[in-house]
C-alpha cells in the first residue's frame, strides 16, 4: 500500500492529486508545519534525513522528491496514463516540465518568500532599516524580475497547447500545479497571464484535484 507522508500547505498535495487522477488506493499520514517557523516535525526525519514532504513509502520503498515520486508512480502504476509516449516531442516537453517545476520555476518563489519573512521579522530596531534595504534590493534588483520573466515564459508556453507537454493533461501539469499556485498566491501571478490562470481553473475543476483536496485538508496556497 502506498503511504503519503503529508505535510499541511506543502507540495505533497499534488502527490495527492496524482493518487486520485490515477485512481489508486493510499494511506495519509499527517504531519504539522509548526505555526513558527513553518518548518515539518523532526518526526518527518524517520521516514526520510531531510524530514521534507512529499515522501511515499510503497511496500518497503521510500520514495522523496516530488519529481521523483511523480516518476516513480506513474512508471509503476501509471499503464501509459498521464505521460506522453516514448520518443515523440510531447514525451520530452514532459521531462522537461517536470524538472522545471522544483529546478527553475521554483528557487525564485522561494526566495521571494524568505526575503518576504525576512523583512517582516521581528529584529532590534537599529538593524531594521539595513535588513530592509538589504532585503528590498535582494528582491527588487534580482527576485522580483526573475520572477516575472518565469511567468511571462510559462505565460507564452501555454499559447502553444492546452497543457505544458501537449494537448492532454500530464503529470508534468501535476508537477506545475505547486510553483503556479504559489506564484498566485505569493508570487504576482494575476489576470495579466489569462492563459496561466486558465490552467489553474482548469485543474482546480477537475474531480480528481477536489478528492485530493478533501483528502489533504489544510492548503492555504488555494486562498
Ligand atoms: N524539491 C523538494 C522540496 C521539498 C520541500 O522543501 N518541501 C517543503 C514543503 S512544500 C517542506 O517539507 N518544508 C518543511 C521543512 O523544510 O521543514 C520536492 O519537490 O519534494
Amino acid at each position: 500500500m502506498i503511504t503519503v507522508h503529508h505535510l499541511n500547505n506543502s507540495r505533497s498535495q499534488r502527490i495527492l492529486w496524482l493518487l486520485e487522477e490515477l485512481d489508486l488506493p493510499y494511506d495519509i499520514k499527517r504531519y504539522e508545519r509548526d505555526r513558527v517557523t513553518m518548518l515539518a516535525p523532526a518526526s518527518l526525519r524517520a521516514v526520510h534525513p531531510l524530514g521534507k514532504s512529499p515522501v511515499i513509502t510503497d511496500d518497503g520503498t521510500t520514495v522523496a522528491e516530488s519529481g521523483a515520486i511523480v516518476e516513480y508512480l506513474v512508471e509503476r502504476y501509471g499503464n501509459g496514463r498521464l505521460i506522453p509516449p516514448a520518443g515523440t516531442p510531447e514525451r520530452l516537453r514532459y521531462r522537461y516540465w517536470l524538472h522545471y517545476a522544483e529546478g527553475s520555476a521554483m528557487p525564485p518563489l522561494l526566495l521571494k518568500l524568505v526575503f518576504s519573512r525576512l523583512k517582516a521579522s521581528r529584529m532590534p530596531f537599529f538593524v531594521r532599516p539595513v535588513a530592509r534595504a538589504i532585503a528590498d534590493r535582494a528582491l527588487n534588483g534580482f527576485i522580483e524580475p526573475q520572477i516575472k520573466l518565469h511567468l511571462d515564459y510559462m505565460e507564452s508556453e501555454l499559447a502553444k497547447s492546452a497543457w505544458f507537454a501537449g494537448p492532454e493533461l500530464t503529470a508534468a501539469d501535476i508537477q506545475m500545479s505547486f510553483p503556479l499556485e504559489a506564484a498566485a498566491s505569493r508570487g504576482g501571478l494575476d489576470q495579466s497571464r489569462p492563459r496561466l490562470m486558465d490552467f489553474l481553473q482548469r485543474i482546480h475543476a477537475r474531480p480528481a484535484y477536489q478528492r485530493a483536496l478533501e483528502r489533504g485538508g489544510e492548503y492555504a496556497l488555494l486562498s
